[in-house]
C-alpha cells in the first residue's frame, strides 16, 4: 500500500534512479511528445481518421455549411487561438538547443553540479532577442539584444537571463515600466515601431542621469550586431555563489564569443531591416544547419565578499560594470548551439525564463533592479500563459523529475496519481519530503540584513557619469564617431528642442564636453559652452542640479580597452563569413576556383551572385551555378566581395547598375573587396575612390589598401589569397570612412 502510494507521488512518472545525465537528456524528453506524421493518416485532435480536409459540410454542393460540421470547427478554432500573447518586451527572438561544459571544476566557488565536473555536458536552450520590437518587428533596428539561457542541470533549471550590453537603463525595478513605456512606440500613434529614436524616448532619458551608461552602449556599435554568434552576453546584476561550505562569492558573468564580437554599420542595418527583416534569425538558424555551430565561452569576474565595498561603484547598482580591469575575466567553460528548435512556436515562443530559476550554490543578491525581475517574470508568465501549468510545457520542464503538490488549473500536463496531495502526510509514507543541504535542497545564502523600511535610493548608486566617461574614453575614434552619428539619427528625430537641449546640457555634457559639442552640431542645439560643472547629480531628485561628493571613493580606472570592440579583436578567424562572387559569362574559372577553394578552406562561405540565376559560361565554357540573382540578393548580406577576371564578364558588369550599386555599397560599408586581373576594371568603373588599385600592366604586383586587395597578374593566387583572406579577418576597415564619401 505504501508503496503504491509513494509511485503515485512521482508526478513526471519517471524513477530518478535511472535518469541518466547527459546532453541528449533534454532531446530524449522532448521526443516524447512529438509526432512524426511519416506516413500516417491525417486525424482531428481525438484521434479520428478524416477523409476529406479540403471541404466544409454543407447542405448541397452550393448549400451553406452547416453547423454539426466538428472538423471544420475543430480546425477554426485551433486556428483562432494559434498565437498567445507576446513578451512585452523581448517579443522578437529566435533560439537554439545545446550543451554546456566547464573546462575544470569551480568547486572552491560554487556547488552547482554543472560546474563540478569538466566530463558533465549539460543540455541549454538559449533565446536571443531583441528589446523594443513586436514579434514580426525587424532584426537589426538599434536595441539591447537579450541573451536568455536556460540550463537543465542535475540540481534542475538554471535561468541566465542577460543581456549583450553589461550595464542597465536603471537602478531600480520601479522604473521599469516607464522605460519601456517610453521606448516602446507611442501611445496615441503607435509609431515608430522598434526604435527608441522618438521624442518620448529621449524625453524620459535627458530626466534620468542613471541612464547615461547604459546610453553609450546603446548608441555604440554593439546595438547593431553583425550575428547573434557574434556578440557578448552579461548577466548584468552582481549574483553570488556558493560553495559546499557555504563560502559566497559574488560573481559577474559573461559570455564570449569565440567568432570574436562585430558588429553592422547603420546604413547597413537599416538597409537589412528591409532587405531581410529575418537577417539575425535566418543567420543563426543557417549556421547551426550548415554544422557553424555558434560557440559562447561562459566567463566570470569574481569578487570576494571582503572587497565588497572596495571600488568607486556599488557592486548592487546595475548601471554600473566591474572594469576588467580591475577584476579581471576567468573562463568557466564553453557552450555550443547545436540544434536548431523543431517547432517555433513550441520551443522558442513557448520558453518561459525567469532569473529566479536558480540551483543551489547558485543565489541573487540585493540589486533592486534583480529583485523586482524576481517578481515580474512569473507574472509576466501567467498572463501569456493563462496558467501556471507553463512549467509542465516540454520546453520548460527539467530534466530531472518534479515532484510536488502543484495543484490543476487550465492545461495541466501531468496525470498525479495516489490521494496524497498535501504535507506533512503519513499515508504518503511522509514522501515527498523535504531534502537537507548534504542532499543539494536549496538553502538561501544567509545575508544579514538590518534596516529601516524606507522607499530610499542608496547614495552609493548617486553617480551616474563616471562610468558613461569611462565607455565614451576606452572607445577607439572610429567607434566615438559612430556614438556621435547615432545620437544625430535618434536625437535628430526628436521634434522637441527643448528635449534636445536637455540631453545636450544635462547629459551628454557630463559624460564628456566634447561629445556633447559634436552632437550639438549635428541636431540644431547651441553646443553648451564649458564642461559641466559636476559629474555627480542626484538621481532621486532628477536634474535638480545638486552636487555630492563621490560617496564610494575605491578602485577605479581612467580606461577600459575590453569596452572597445576594435580595440580588443579577438579573432581573425574568417570562419562562416559570407563572400559575394560577383560573375557574368565570361568570367576566369581558374581564378573564381581558386579563391574560391581557399576562402572555403578557411571556413567562408562564397556565393556566386549574378543577374539572373541558372547557369554562368565561363571564358573556356565550364558552367557555375548562380547561389543569388541581384534581385533577390544586396551587398548588405555579405562580409566581402569577390570579382574575378574574364573580360566578357567584367565588360557585362560594367553595364549592370545593380553591380555598381553592390560594389560600391560594400566600399561604403567598409567590407574587404578582392579583384583579380580584368576584375580589377570592374573596381575601377564603380564609385570606390581614394584607394590605390593594381595598375595595368604592373603583372603579379598585389595592391593591398585599406581592405581593398588587387592584382592583375593571376598566375600565383597564394598571396592574393592571404592577402584578402587577412582583410575579411579585419571585419571591416574604417580607415575608409575618413577618407572618402561613396554614394550608395
Ligand atoms: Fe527582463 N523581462 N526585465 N531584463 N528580460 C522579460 O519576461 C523585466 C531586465 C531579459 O527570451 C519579460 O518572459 C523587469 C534586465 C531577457 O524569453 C518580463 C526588469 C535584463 C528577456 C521582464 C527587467 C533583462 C526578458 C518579458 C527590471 C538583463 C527575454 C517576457 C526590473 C539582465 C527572455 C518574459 C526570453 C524578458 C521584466 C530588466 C533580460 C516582462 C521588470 C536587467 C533576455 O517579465
Amino acid at each position: 500500500m505504501e508503496d503504491k502510494n509513494k509511485k503515485g507521488q512521482n508526478l513526471n512518472q519517471k524513477d530518478s534512479s535511472s535518469f541518466k545525465f547527459d546532453e541528449d537528456a533534454k532531446k530524449r524528453q522532448l521526443n516524447d511528445y512529438m509526432e512524426n506524421p511519416a506516413g500516417q493518416y491525417i486525424t482531428t485532435d481525438q484521434g479520428v481518421r478524416i477523409n476529406d480536409i479540403d471541404n466544409s459540410l454543407k447542405v448541397g454542393e452550393r448549400g451553406p455549411t452547416i453547423m454539426e460540421d466538428f472538423i471544420f470547427r475543430e480546425r477554426m478554432t485551433r486556428f483562432d487561438h494559434e498565437s498567445i500573447p507576446e513578451r512585452i518586451v523581448h517579443a522578437r527572438g529566435s533560439a537554439a538547443h545545446g550543451y554546456f561544459q566547464p573546462y575544470k571544476s569551480w568547486a572552491e566557488y560554487t556547488k552547482a553540479k554543472f560546474l563540478q565536473d569538466p566530463n558533465i555536458k549539460t543540455p541549454v536552450f538559449v533565446r536571443l532577442s531583441t528589446v523594443i520590437g513586436s514579434r514580426g518587428s525587424a532584426d537589426t533596428v538599434r536595441d539591447v539584444r537579450g541573451f536568455a539561457t536556460k540550463f537543465y542541470t542535475e540540481d534542475g533549471n538554471y535561468d541566465l537571463v542577460g543581456n549583450n550590453m553589461a550595464p542597465f537603463f536603471i537602478q531600480d525595478g520601479m522604473k521599469f515600466p516607464d522605460l519601456v513605456h517610453a521606448l516602446k512606440p507611442e501611445p496615441d500613434n503607435e509609431m515608430p515601431q522598434a526604435s527608441a529614436a522618438h521624442d518620448t524616448f529621449w524625453d524620459f532619458a535627458s530626466l534620468m542621469p542613471e541612464i547615461s551608461h547604459m546610453l553609450m552602449w546603446v548608441l555604440s556599435d554593439r546595438a547593431i550586431p553583425r550575428s547573434f554568434r557574434m556578440m557578448e552576453g552579461f548577466g548584468v546584476h552582481t549574483f553570488r555563489w556558493i560553495n559546499k561550505e557555504g563560502k559566497g562569492t559574488f560573481v559577474k558573468l559573461h559570455w564570449r564569443p569565440l567568432l570574436g564580437t562585430h558588429s553592422l554599420v547603420w546604413d547597413e542595418a537599416q538597409k537589412l531591416a528591409g532587405k531581410d527583416p529575418d537577417w539575425l534569425r535566418r543567420d543563426l538558424w543557417e549556421a547551426i544547419e550548415m554544422g557553424d555551430y555558434p560557440e559562447f565561452e561562459l566567463c566570470v569576474q569574481l569578487i570576494d565578499e571582503k572587497d565588497e565595498h572596495s571600488f568607486d561603484f556599488d557592486l548592487l547598482d546595475p548601471t554600473k560594470i566591474v572594469p576588467e580591469e580591475l577584476v579581471p575575466l576567468q573562463r568557466v567553460g564553453k557552450m555550443v548551439l547545436n540544434r536548431n528548435p523543431d517547432n517555433f512556436f513550441a520551443e522558442t515562443e513557448q520558453v518561459a525564463f525567469h532569473p529566479g530559476n536558480v540551483v543551489p550554490g547558485i543565489d541573487v543578491t540585493n540589486d533592486p533592479l534583480l529583485q523586482a525581475r524576481l517578481f515580474s517574470y512569473i507574472d509576466t508568465q501567467l498572463n501569456r500563459f493563462h496558467s501556471a501549468n507553463f512549467t509542465e510545457i516540454p520546453i520548460n520542464r527539467p530534466v530531472v523529475p518534479v515532484h510536488n503538490f502543484h495543484g490543476a488549473g487550465f492545461m495541466k500536463q501531468t496525470i498525479n496519481k495516489g490521494k496524497i496531495n498535501y504535507t506533512p502526510n503519513s499515508l504518503g509514507g511522509g514522501y515527498p519530503k523535504t531534502a537537507p543541504e548534504e542532499e543539494n535542497g536549496y538553502v538561501h545564502y544567509q545575508e544579514k540584513v538590518e534596516g529601516h523600511k524606507i522607499r530610499k535610493r542608496s547614495k552609493s548608486f548617486q553617480d551616474h557619469f563616471s562610468q558613461a566617461t569611462l565607455f565614451w574614453n576606452s572607445m577607439s575614434q572610429v567607434e566615438q564617431k559612430h556614438i556621435v552619428k547615432a545620437l544625430h539619427f535618434e536625437l535628430g528625430k526628436v521634434q522637441s528642442k527643448e528635449v534636445r537641449m536637455r540631453m545636450v546640457n544635462e547629459i551628454l555634457n557630463n559624460i564628456s564636453h566634447e561629445l556633447a559639442t559634436k552632437v550639438a552640431m549635428g541636431i540644431g542645439i547651441d553646443p553648451p559652452s564649458s564642461p559641466a560643472a559636476s559629474k555627480v547629480k542626484d538621481t532621486a531628485e532628477n536634474v535638480k542640479k545638486a552636487v555630492v561628493d563621490k560617496v564610494t571613493p575605491g578602485k577605479s580606472v581612467e580606461d577600459s580597452p575590453a569596452l572597445s570592440m576594435e580595440r580588443t579583436k579577438k579573432t581573425d578567424s574568417i570562419k562562416s563569413r559570407k563572400v559575394a562572387i560577383l560573375i557574368d559569362n565570361g568570367f576566369s574559372y581558374q581564378e573564381l576556383m581558386a579563391v574560391k577553394k581557399a576562402l572555403t578552406e578557411k571556413g567562408a562561405h562564397p556565393k556566386i551572385v549574378s543577374m539572373y540565376r541558372g547557369m554562368v559560361k565561363s571564358a573556356d565554357g565550364q558552367e557555375v551555378e548562380v547561389d543569388k540573382s541581384h534581385i533577390t540578393t544586396d551587398s548588405v548580406m555579405y562580409d566581402a566581395i569577390f570579382i574575378p577576371g574574364g573580360k566578357d564578364s567584367v565588360e557585362a558588369m560594367k553595364k549592370q547598375g545593380d553591380v555598381l550599386h553592390f560594389i560600391n555599397e560594400a566600399f561604403k560599408h567598409c567590407k574587404p573587396i578582392g579583384a583579380l586581373s580584368d576584375g580589377v576594371d570592374l573596381l575601377m568603373s564603380s564609385d570606390i575612390k581614394g584607394v590605390k588599385l593594381a595598375e595595368m600592366g604592373k603583372k603579379g604586383e598585389l595592391v593591398n589598401e585599406d581592405g581593398v586587395v588587387t592584382i592583375r597578374d593571376a598566375s600565383d593566387l597564394s598571396q592574393f589569397n592571404t592577402a584578402f583572406i587577412e582583410a575579411i579577418g579585419q571585419h571591416r576597415h574604417w580607415m575608409r570612412e575618413d577618407k572618402m564619401e561613396v554614394p550608395a
